[in-house]
């Protein structure tokens, strides 16, 4: 039997943590739980549920983990009232809403970890697996590290997540490309599966990739790993030089002045293209060379294949511009650095780029600031040097980024959502305004983001690294993870001044007033001077340089775009903490949300919405665009642009009273509803949000009642919501999953709905 364990360090040695653990979530398989017993009987009805509708309903519905934790909990613990639900034409009473939201509450509190966070399944993208797995083949400690049950479960991911026509998408939802196809394919060979595993689903993979042309045609970031492993040749990369990182730092193109992420993947990448590293080669790869291409592997032409990549992966295109560079890289440059004398700058680059990620290890514990880096990390430290104390160091990292739930074990998008989790289920419950049912959850969640707050700088000389301040600053997983996210930050912020607005019984001791100081401060730090916000430092270079993006499957990560997001939660943070303490950089503060304002309406859409780049979409930005400018004093009245909004969100409410938006919304940049117009809750609960804030009550109350109609009637027997399609996306196109908003935005929204608008009197 699978079993979460959370918050523990386990006696590893090689562990390090800077607030013991706390958030840290990893499954373990347990082999003496669970024979006859009636939990194994849930988990597998669980999974063959999945399987059965598996094409329809793509997105797990994270069960292992609650079938664990009701066992844990007794009968009397999750008592629940009675469910309501209300009938065509009906009113919504408020009994009704309180009833919905005491089942709702009461079930939340069960997922509640004993240090204070909701821990949940943070997976979605399917590129992530094929990574580890091959980054481990090579180090030779797949099954050390991926025993069998491990690799049980990673097959039964892989195929609950296989498309009908045989091929992966870029994430669980997407159609298939060769990008995932090919990995994915990769990846179960090497854990095990012969040519014909799976009932004919390896072969029907390899007839997919045959198909579209082989595996020269996968995207630049596949090209890579499949070089690492040996079965593509470094001839058929574009250039990645390590030379980059000695660049001076005022040309725009320098490494230090990209997005975190880009920056923080392409560094081991241009370690492995410097080196040309290629693993050990045997009789599987040699076979894998086989398989994976039409024509005999030693007659491929790499010069073309450099440029090569399937149009079902394709999102963004190379601009000409950029293939010239490769071009020109690669005839003139590459040659002279591969020779003496220039040589030379190759190992002094190299030597750079290996200080760097060690660096990047050592201040984050060995988690790196994501899943793609840790993993490339990892095995540039095993080439530099097998056995030593930074591979066990990370090797012991590795299950914090995996999850197990009923479709299977996966690699998740980061160490977690905790944080962020966290501090959206804090502001929900407390909008509920029900302290009966608040028990001891905001005690423990408060307590989670006092000890979650980045206490320290990432290290006396931080921006020599080309890192950003983080001291006062929240991460969007554990401290451990070590890097603050500029709207982590706010959030955090605003979610420990409400909680030290309430009665200490009930939301616990109040944080010290100097560390919220220090978190204005990161944030006041944050901002451009444009006025907007990125995600996690300052915005380094300009906009033109995505021309070199070369990453076909992903749009804008070259540069920390501004969001608005990110813009907004500044502007609710600063505003919340300028009321209840004037005392400190007021003026800062004032003159920070008056430019941040004047960015959110700069950037606001022609019809009225945002688009928001971390959630589908429309409704999620313009439920931010809306939120920042109320809290920076904007109303209704005054301001055109939360006119357009509201009508906005007011047009696209579906007939049956909610809000569904695809995934292809982010993708396409155009408002698209899911098919057969569903409604899916969690959009239902940004637009019903924003559309309270924007003051709709005082207007038109109908589209309000319709809609918390359709959150009301969707909750589930045992208090719960369903899980519906994916609503998390980075880089324009690839989703990603936020388990924990299916119970956090209806909670939310119906919260809002009862004390806003039901009984605005007494709020
Ligand atoms: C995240 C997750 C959190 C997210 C929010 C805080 C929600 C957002 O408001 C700001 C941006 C941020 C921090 C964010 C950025 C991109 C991340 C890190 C991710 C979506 C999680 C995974 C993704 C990362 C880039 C995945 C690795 C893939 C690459 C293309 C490098």
């Amino acid at each position: 039997m699978w079993r979460l364990k959370l918050s523990k360090g386990d006696d590893d040695p090689w562990l390090t943590s800077f607030n013991n653990h706390t958030g840290r979530q990893f499954w373990e398989f347990d082999p003496t739980l669970g024979r006859d017993d009636q939990e194994q009987l849930l988990v597998d009805k669980a999974r063959s549920d999945f399987v059965k509708s598996r094409y329809e309903l793509k997105h797990s519905s994270d069960l292992l983990m609650r079938i664990q934790f009701a066992k844990k909990k007794k009968a009397s613990e999750v008592d629940v009232p009675v469910q309501v639900k209300i009938g065509k034409g009906e009113e919504v009473s408020e009994e009704s809403v309180v009833t919905t939201l005491q089942r709702a509450l009461r079930f939340y509190s069960t997922l509640q970890a004993e240090d204070g966070h909701w821990p949940g399944d943070y997976a979605g993208p399917l590129f992530l697996l094929p990574f580890l797995v091959i980054s481990l083949f090579i180090m030779e400690a797949l099954n050390t590290i991926l025993p069998e049950e491990h690799r049980k479960e990673i097959r039964r991911y892989l195929y609950n997540h296989q498309n009908v026509d045989g091929g992966w998408g870029l994430h669980i939802e997407g159609r298939s490309g060769m990008f995932c196809t090919a990995l994915n394919y990769v990846t179960l060979r090497l854990i095990g599966e012969g040519m014909d595993g799976g009932d004919g689903a390896v072969s029907k993979a390899r007839t997919w990739i045959l198909d579209h042309g082989g595996a020269t045609y996968i995207p630049s970031w596949g090209k890579c790993f499949l070089s690492v492993l040996g079965v593509y040749e470094w001839d058929g990369n574009n250039p990645m030089p390590p030379e980059l990182w000695l660049l001076p730092y005022f040309l725009p193109m320098h490494p230090g002045r990209m997005w975190s992420h880009c920056r923080m993947v392409y560094l081991p990448m241009s370690y492995l293209y410097g080196k040309r590293f290629v693993g050990p080669i045997n009789g599987l790869v040699l076979s894998l060379r086989k398989e994976l291409y039409a024509q005999p592997y030693h007659q491929i032409d790499w010069n073309s294949a450099r440029f090569q990549c399937c149009k079902d992966d394709m999102y963004s295109p190379h601009p000409l511009m950029q293939d010239l560079l490769w071009k020109c890289l690669n005839t003139f440059a590459e040659p002279l650095l591969m020779k003496w004398p220039l040589s030379k700058f190759r190992h002094r680059a190299l030597r750079s780029v290996m200080q760097h990620i060690q660096h990047e290890d050592e201040t984050t514990n060995y988690l790196c600031i994501g899943p793609v880096n840790k993993v490339l990390n990892m095995l540039c430290r095993w080439i530099e040097t097998p056995n030593s104390l930074a591979v066990k160091r990370h090797l012991s990292r590795i299950k914090d980024y995996l999850w197990v739930a009923e479709d299977g074990m996966k690699m998740q998008g980061y160490n977690g959502s905790q944080f962020w989790d966290c501090v959206l289920a804090v502001q929900a419950i407390i909008k509920t305004n029900l302290p009966c049912e608040y028990g001891v959850m905001l005690q423990r969640a408060h307590h989670f983001i006092k000890s979650s707050q980045v206490r320290n700088e990432s290290c006396v000389d931080w921006s020599s690294w080309y890192r950003h301040s983080s001291k006062g600053g929240w991460p969007f997983s554990t401290t451990d993870n070590g890097w603050p996210v500029s709207d982590c930050t706010a959030e955090g912020l605003k979610a420990a001044l409400m909680l030290s607005q309430l009665p200490a019984e009930i939301g616990g001791e109040a944080i010290e007033v100097e560390k919220l100081y220090d978190a204005v401060d990161l944030i006041l730090s944050l901002q451009n001077s444009s006025g907007g916000f990125a995600s996690y430092e300052l915005t380094r270079s300009p906009h033109w340089l995505e021309m070199i993006n070369p990453a076909e499957t992903f749009g804008d990560i070259i540069i920390d775009y501004q969001y608005v997001e990110c813009t907004s939660a500044a502007i609710q943070g600063l505003k919340l903490f300028n009321k209840m303490h004037g005392e400190y950089r007021a003026n800062d503060i004032e003159s920070c949300i008056h430019k941040a304002l004047d960015f959110i309406e700069s950037i606001q859409l022609a019809d009225g919405s945002w688009y928001g780049s971390w959630g589908v979409c429309y409704t999620y930005g313009t439920w931010f665009g809306i939120t920042g400018l109320v809290a920076g004093g904007k109303t209704y009245e005054n301001s055109s642009s939360l006119r357009k909004a509201s009508h906005f969100l007011l047009s696209n409410q579906l007939t049956s009273g909610g809000w569904g938006e695809s995934y292809l919304s982010s993708q396409n940049m155009m408002y698209t509803n899911i098919g057969k117009n569903k409604s899916h809750m969690v959009n239902t609960g940004w637009a019903l949000l924003a559309l309270i804030e924007a003051g709709q009550a005082n207007r038109e109350r109908g589209p309000l009642h319709r809609a918390a109609r359709v959150l009301v009637n969707s909750q589930m027997a045992n208090g719960d919501f369903p899980q519906q399609e994916i609503s998390g996306v980075f880089n324009k196109n690839c989703m990603i999953s936020y388990s924990a908003y299916r119970n956090i935005f209806p909670i939310w929204a119906l919260g809002a709905y009862l004390n806003n608008v039901l009984r605005p009197s007494r709020d």
